[in-house]
């Protein structure tokens, strides 16, 4: 047995399915999951030392690259004056002034623990500054945890083909109202009926919990045009797409202006940091400035928001887009030629430094489309890469990261595992 095998078998007996998070167990792919020990700029080792250039960075956090070595210093210098006070520190307010500086839509902010609690926060606050109950998402959207929201949502409830969650009471779910991504006439047709209900429209500006999935102008143009027009609160969700996408997320890429935005991940830098924020009529419902109650022992934590702050000022640096678009690029141009030489039924896409691949004609712009991709032969693909060294996400249903160290020499080194992964699935059917 390898030691994967040997821990996963162990980790059952104590953590349900062995993982502290669904899309982790290979429920989807199959096969055993591989128990991470180290990881450093593009790469990681598994628990048999084996050595995977990795793709999912921790589901985006790693944009600089694992253990970035200012990131480490930056959190053992927090660390030795202490890991949490339950009190206001500075560097909290300096991570606020940074985000809102970063983020022109963002007039105020409040830190969390998780993109999870940053959503549930921003639906809480929506209903309590409109007074109105209903919520709209999109389907294959996944926006957390939250009851609410786990709606016919995306990521590990795709992978599981359970998008409505078990043990939401219908009495929860009945005010979460679920249109198709992409469809703007379909929110134009639910505005039309019940727009004075709506407390909000949540959406990930770009989708990335459905594989990759790109946004019509017209769609999030639309959205924004309803919410405004009945007054309704437009969250973007850019918990995966914050930073990530570009220097101010999906709203700086299409220029749209959100009410509020949910962020994660990258601006944690690998440690628990989420966030929500916007317009400052609407922050001034939270408590303690108003009657919306929101709260969290670990919230701001000096650790990982040293860890934030490093990474998000590290982000800064002239051309660091501009290099991570073109690494990204790099690797979607080189999977395409390679699935062409070869004559798969296969495409890859990108914004910014996310990418999505599918065994289809042409790029999704719906779950169905998702949906109708040759999602048994993702799996086959996805591990022959493994077994050549490659880490994907462990799902059809999951977007892919690069970081800024995935250098030309990382990307050629997987467009070669990619070359052999295809032959080994082709010969295998
Ligand atoms: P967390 O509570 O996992 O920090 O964030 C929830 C969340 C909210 N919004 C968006 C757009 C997200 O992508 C996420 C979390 N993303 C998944 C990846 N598909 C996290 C991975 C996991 O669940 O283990």
């Amino acid at each position: 047995m390898s030691q994967n095998e040997v821990l996963f078998a162990r980790a059952q007996k104590t953590i349900p399915g062995g993982v502290n998070s669904p899309v982790r167990a290979f429920r989807s792919v199959g096969g055993t999951p591989r128990f991470f020990k180290r990881a450093s700029g593009p790469h990681v080792w598994d628990a048999d030392d084996k050595r995977y250039i990795d793709y999912i960075g921790s589901w985006g956090p790693a944009v600089l690259g694992h253990a970035h070595p200012d990131v480490i210093a930056a959190v053992q210098q927090a660390a030795v004056n202490g890991l949490s006070f339950g009190a206001p520190t500075e560097a909290e307010i300096e991570m606020a002034e940074l985000l809102c500086r970063l983020l022109p839509s963002m007039e105020q902010v409040r830190l969390v623990s998780s993109g999870t609690e940053a959503t549930m926060s921003a639906i809480r606050l929506a209903r309590g500054f409109t007074g109105r109950s209903t919520i709209v998402k999109f389907e294959g959207c996944y926006h957390g945890h939250a009851d609410s929201l786990l709606v016919k949502a995306g990521s590990g409830l795709l992978t599981f083909g359970n998008p409505t969650s078990a043990g939401v009471p219908a009495d929860f779910a009945r005010h979460t109202v679920v249109l198709d991504y992409n469809r703007p006439e379909q929110a134009e047709a639910l505005f039309a009926e019940q727009g004075d209900q709506i407390a909000c429209v949540i959406v990930e500006p770009v989708a990335g919990n459905m594989n990759l999935v790109k946004p019509s102008l017209a769609f999030l143009k639309t959205l924004r045009d309803l919410c405004t027009r009945h007054g309704a609160v437009l969250i973007f969700d850019e918990v995966m797409t914050g930073f990530r996408v570009g220097p101010q997320g999906v709203q700086g890429v299409y220029n749209i202006k959100p009410d509020l935005t949910t962020l994660g991940k990258i601006i944690g830098g690998g440690m628990p940091v989420g966030a929500f924020g916007g317009r400052r009529d609407i922050m001034a419902c939270i408590a303690p400035l108003g009657p919306v109650y929101q709260a969290g022992t670990l919230s701001g934590n000096p650790v990982a928001v040293a860890a934030g702050i490093t990474t998000l000022k590290l982000l800064q640096r002239p051309g660091f887009y501009e290099q991570l678009g073109r690494q990204t690029a790099r690797l979607v141009d080189g999977l395409n030629g390679v699935a062409a030489e070869m004559g798969e039924t296969f495409c890859a896409d990108s914004i910014g430094g996310m990418f999505g691949v599918y065994f289809s004609e042409h790029p999704p712009a719906t779950l169905a489309d998702v949906n109708d991709s040759d999602r048994a032969r993702f799996n086959r693909f996805f591990h022959a890469m493994l077994d050549a060294g490659v880490d994907l996400a462990p799902s059809a249903f999951e977007a892919g990261f690069v970081s800024v160290t995935h250098t030309d020499e990382v990307i050629d080194a997987t467009l070669d595992a990619a070359r052999q992964a295809f032959r080994q699935i082709q010969v295998a059917s």
